[in-house]
């Protein structure tokens, strides 16, 4: 379960609610108690139709949460940025994973960066950019060209000298995808986790939930429930959520059901 901590004033869903470091560590503590296993923390939003922050703002909002996180939340932190030296000070300060929705495309130091200081990395699929990805979305078959992309992308990473235990692959839902998009790649989530890595699911709150319970963002806890439990059903490995308590207890259960999936009862996809 990876707890998100967005220190950024316009994030889609919980834009500006911690951007001091008191509110941002209080919240990393809140979803520590909660069940938390990892706490990705971001500066930069990528929202459809975000501006992009240069690296100095970045990391004058990451460095000191991700700092004071670090000393007193004793998680994994992952930091979600594209840029190699925001990546660079937040290994420094701590981090241990570098969620880079670029999928290492974004900077050209990134991939040598992750392969010098052996931390984990998360490549995502993107469509386009947070800019323009939204606007005209297009796939003949958006499954096989995900994961075909993934597969680029390792292969990419393994060529620039990072290890296949460093990997972790996401889809990047919401990410240069229209509704059918989205709700393809998560009825076919168990072709990604076959792929021989973990696969994130970052589903938590988005826009393609909303428009199936019709709900804005504050309520779509249960909206995201429905996916978090089909993706857990598939195979995913790692869950990034804003709600982890709720998201914690959804996990349990359809973990506990899978398991015994896995040992002889059939689960259907219902
Ligand atoms: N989604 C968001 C941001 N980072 N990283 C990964 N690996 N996968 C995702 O699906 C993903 C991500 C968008 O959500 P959020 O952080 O809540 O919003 P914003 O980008 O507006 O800060």
């Amino acid at each position: 379960m990876m707890g998100i901590l967005n220190v950024t004033p316009d994030s889609f869903s919980d834009g500006g609610a911690y951007v001091t470091v008191e509110q941002a560590l209080s919240h990393a503590r809140q979803m520590q108690a909660e069940g938390a296993d990892i706490i990705d923390i971001g500066a930069e939003s990528s929202r459809p139709g975000a501006q992009p922050i240069d690296e100095s703002e970045e990391l004058r909002r990451l460095i000191p949460v991700l700092e004071a996180v670090h000393d007193a939340v004793p998680l994994p932190i992952s930091v979600d940025t594209t840029k190699a030296a925001v990546a660079r000070r937040a290994i420094q300060a701590g981090a241990t994973i570098v969620n880079d929705i670029s999928a290492l495309r974004g900077d050209p130091l990134m991939a040598a960066l992750v392969a010098e200081t052996g931390a984990a990395v998360v490549l995502m699929h993107m469509q386009g950019t947070p800019q323009t990805m939204q606007q005209a979305p297009r796939y003949q078959n958006v499954v096989e060209e995900v994961s075909a992309f993934l597969c680029e992308r390792v292969q990419a990473a393994i060529d620039h000298g990072i290890r296949r235990r460093q990997i972790i692959l996401d889809p990047g839902f919401g990410f240069g995808k229209l509704q059918e998009h989205n709700l393809q790649l998560l009825a076919s989530f168990d072709m990604l986790t076959h792929l021989g890595y973990p696969v994130l699911a970052g589903v938590s709150r988005k826009q393609f939930i909303g428009a199936l319970v019709q709900q804005p963002v504050h309520e779509r806890g249960y909206g995201t429930a429905g996916a978090v439990a089909v993706a857990v059903l598939k195979g995913a490995h790692i869950i990034r959520v804003h709600d982890v308590r709720s998201m914690r207890d959804t996990v349990s259960v359809v973990s506990a059901i899978s398991r015994h999936a896995r040992s002889g009862v059939e689960v259907s996809n219902a």
